[in-house]
């Protein structure tokens, strides 16, 4: 089934597992161009999310955020959405963590009560702080389907109370490249040389790969950083070229022994995936549904931060969705 050149890679690698010692393995240059690195993380844990309704009338697989995975420090939640018109996300709070959504089908509206307001469209990325207190509505622009991923990331708790903001990159601002059959679009971090211009408070990765039949890649990722990978489109190995391809829809949470990850496309259909690592906060974590906290007393305090429209949540007061 593999080609020569993965045979005597999978060889090589069961060679090191077995023989794995701290010294470095001294490698040809053909081999490193094989491995791209000594050892590539190992997938450790695979969620396959069931679709739930979420929202008005939206469908989601939520992968991190439910109890197989309640996190993943410092991410709080990965869903995949499908969202037909009508159906949507409607006027809700956020507080103490960052959204980012990247479009991969349709057109989405998003306002909020401070008065921004915008599109994102298929391949666009919106990198919100909620900061101390965001009120807004996710609504599909057009007829057709919308699809897309919507990751939350944790601030730190010098962080959690910050000013809101946002950070909006159309697709073609979207730093790109390409080699050998292996797409890449740097939403945040760096990859085949080039970087995102996104600010990430909690230092954060985040790539979408599209790897070709018969292609590999090999992406470090910086030590210590929790990491996984969401498969979109196809399927591939993860870690190892052998065993069972894993298919769309799938979460695979990566271990941290490792330089970066290394992936096989063995199929005839393009592989699509995308790999997010983060550095983790390691503070305590009390969530109460879209607030997102380190005390129970401070999720008290927000609760009636939003009851009583104060501290950040002024706006929401008089404000509604159009
Ligand atoms: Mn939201």
């Amino acid at each position: 089934m593999f080609k020569h050149t993965k045979t005597s890679y999978h060889k090589k690698f069961l060679h090191n597992l077995v023989f794995f010692s701290r010294k470095k393995v001294i490698m040809s240059s053909s081999d490193s161009q094989l491995f791209g690195f000594d050892q590539s993380r190992l997938v450790v844990k695979k969620i396959s999310p069931r679709p739930q309704m979420e929202g008005v009338g939206a469908v989601v697989r939520r992968s991190i955020g439910m109890h197989e995975l309640k996190n993943l420090d410092p991410f709080l939640m990965l869903d995949e959405f499908e969202v037909i018109p009508p159906a949507g996300f409607p006027e809700h709070p956020h507080r103490g963590f960052e959204t980012v959504t990247y479009m991969l089908e349709g057109a989405s509206n998003h306002q909020d009560f401070a008065g921004h307001k915008g599109t994102i469209r298929t391949g666009d990325v919106q990198w919100m702080t909620a900061g101390r207190g965001i009120v807004h509505s996710e609504m599909p622009a057009g007829e057709g389907i919308l699809r897309g991923l919507q990751l939350w990331v944790n601030l730190s708790s010098k962080d959690k109370m910050i000013e809101p903001g946002y950070q909006e990159l159309p697709k073609e601002s979207i730093p790109m490249a390409e080699k050998d059959g292996v797409e890449v679009r740097v939403i945040a971090g760096k990859a085949m040389g080039v970087r995102s211009p996104v600010y990430t408070r909690t230092p954060t990765m985040f790539i979408d790969f599209t790897l070709q039949p018969n292609t590999e890649y090999h992406q470090t990722i910086p030590e210590s950083w929790n990491a996984f990978v969401y498969i979109v489109e196809g399927e591939g190995y993860f870690g190892i070229p052998n065993g069972k391809p894993v298919p769309a829809h799938n979460l695979l949470v990566l271990g941290t022994a490792g330089e970066g990850l290394s992936v096989w496309n063995n199929s005839v259909e393009p592989l699509r995936f995308v790999l997010a690592a983060g550095e983790p906060i390691n503070e305590p974590i009390v969530q109460y549904g879209p607030f997102v906290m380190n005390t129970e007393a401070e999720i008290q305090q927000t609760i009636e931060d939003f009851q009583y429209c104060k501290n950040g949540f002024e706006n929401a007061r008089y404000w509604q969705a159009e």
